[in-house]
């Protein structure tokens, strides 16, 4: 089963301003970090804008003069993050496996639930519809025995449909498809293979072997997957990791004591949760809201990838300083780290990181042990009562 929220970024935030339900709406790109990105290309758009022939990649003007009345939003990165979370922690609920290989997308994996679940479109119904009423956004799904055709078979009824592909039937729904229905299929490969006199999905499936072997290792994939048969050649978009964590204050604040201990208490949560999936992060990022609502974010790369809470701090500080004016009151406060790589063995750190990273485990073990409030730093006693990491 293959799930694909609807207009992710433009669903979202038709949710946080219902006045724009209905509306054309463009989301302006930003990147994962909640930066607009000053290329004018928008990153999605509300279904009601795509009748107006808008999609997604487009530079803002060329959509604006196909749908002048469009109203242009964006930029709660954090806000789709917690959407996506919340959306695949619901399909969590019935799926054995949930693989995400987007903010957007995940696949169910449903293998020998046969006995549980006899109807998949009836679980794929009711995931929908708790989406719906507990994210307040649509989701579309197809289902069906192979990845490559789940994932053609949610696209196949947007927005809102349930799709399902009955095993062995995989070539024959794909064959009336137009190439660039195939994930990975771009308007070039498309071109390519009109030359060839290949337009459908169809067509290209009924193209002898010995001829698409002629053609290379990527037609090969394509055909195998026209005919109906999961192969590597389809390789997701790279998965969003992120570990983040925010928090709205009882009552606005301008007190920089106060907002840097909250600083470094979600800090210390986000660092908790990286070291215990044994995570380590290179991007670190930092999310002040005003409270008239506006939010902005900044990010800044790390020399190396860390998990630790001190060393995440360090940087959140400077974010919060190039960020804040330091007198605007603000309501929120957030942090997180991203672009995760490759762990690196404490022998290629140096003393003081190691011994650091040793004694944030240690403390992190403490904690498990002897409940949160075991160990405190002592920035944190200034937040009294208020939830310890
Ligand atoms: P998609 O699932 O491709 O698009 P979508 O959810 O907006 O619309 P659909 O109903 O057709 O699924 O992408 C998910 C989100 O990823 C999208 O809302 C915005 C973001 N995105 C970009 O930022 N840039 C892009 O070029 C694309 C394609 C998506
Ligand atoms: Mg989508």
């Amino acid at each position: 089963m293959h799930l694909d929220l609807d207009a992710f970024f433009a669903s979202v935030e038709i949710k946080l301003n219902p006045s724009l339900r209905g509306k054309p709406v463009l989301v302006g790109r930003v990147d994962p970090h909640g930066r607009s990105v000053p290329r004018g290309v928008i990153a999605t758009c509300s279904y009601e804008a795509r009748k107006f022939g808008v999609k997604s990649g487009m530079p803002a003007f060329q959509a604006l003069k196909l749908c002048p009345q469009a109203v242009v939003v964006g930029g709660h990165y954090e806000e789709y993050i917690k959407a996506s979370d919340q959306v695949f922690s619901i399909a969590a609920r019935y799926a054995p496996k949930v693989e995400q290989i987007g903010i957007d997308e995940a696949f169910l994996d449903f293998s020998r639930t046969e006995w549980i679940y006899p109807d998949l479109t009836k679980i794929a119904r009711r995931i929908k519809e708790e989406v719906k009423r507990e994210v307040g956004i649509t989701a579309s799904i197809g289902i069906a025995a192979t990845k490559v055709c789940a994932k053609v078979a949610s696209d196949y009824q947007k927005p809102e449909g349930v799709t399902y592909v009955e095993s062995g039937r995989e070539k024959e729904f794909l064959a009336p498809l137009p190439l660039t229905d195939l994930p990975g299929i771009g308007r070039k490969m498309e071109e390519y293979f009109h030359r060839l006199g290949v337009k459908t999905l169809g067509e290209l499936a009924n193209v002898p072997f010995e001829k698409i072997k002629a053609w290379g290792k990527f037609a090969i994939n394509l055909w195998e997957a026209a005919n109906g048969v999961d192969n590597i050649w389809f390789v997701p978009r790279g998965e969003v990791k992120s570990v983040s964590c925010s928090e709205t204050f009882a009552r606005n604040s301008a007190d920089i004591k106060f907002i840097l201990a909250m600083l470094q208490h979600l800090t210390e949560k986000v660092g908790a949760e990286m070291r215990s999936k044994g995570y380590q992060g290179k991007c670190v990022y930092a999310t002040i809201r005003y409270r008239d609502f506006r939010t902005v974010s900044r990010q800044r790369v790390l020399a190396y990838p860390t998990s630790s809470t001190k060393e995440i701090y360090e940087m959140g500080k400077i974010l919060l300083r190039e960020l804040w004016d330091s007198r605007t009151p603000l309501r929120l406060v957030g942090i997180g780290i991203s672009q995760f790589g490759e762990t690196i063995q404490p022998s290629l750190f140096d003393n003081v990181r190691e011994k650091r990273l040793n004694l944030e485990k240690r403390i992190d073990t403490l904690r498990e042990k002897f409940g949160k409030d075991a160990v405190v730093p002592a920035a944190l006693m200034s937040l009294g009562k208020v939830k310890s990491p």
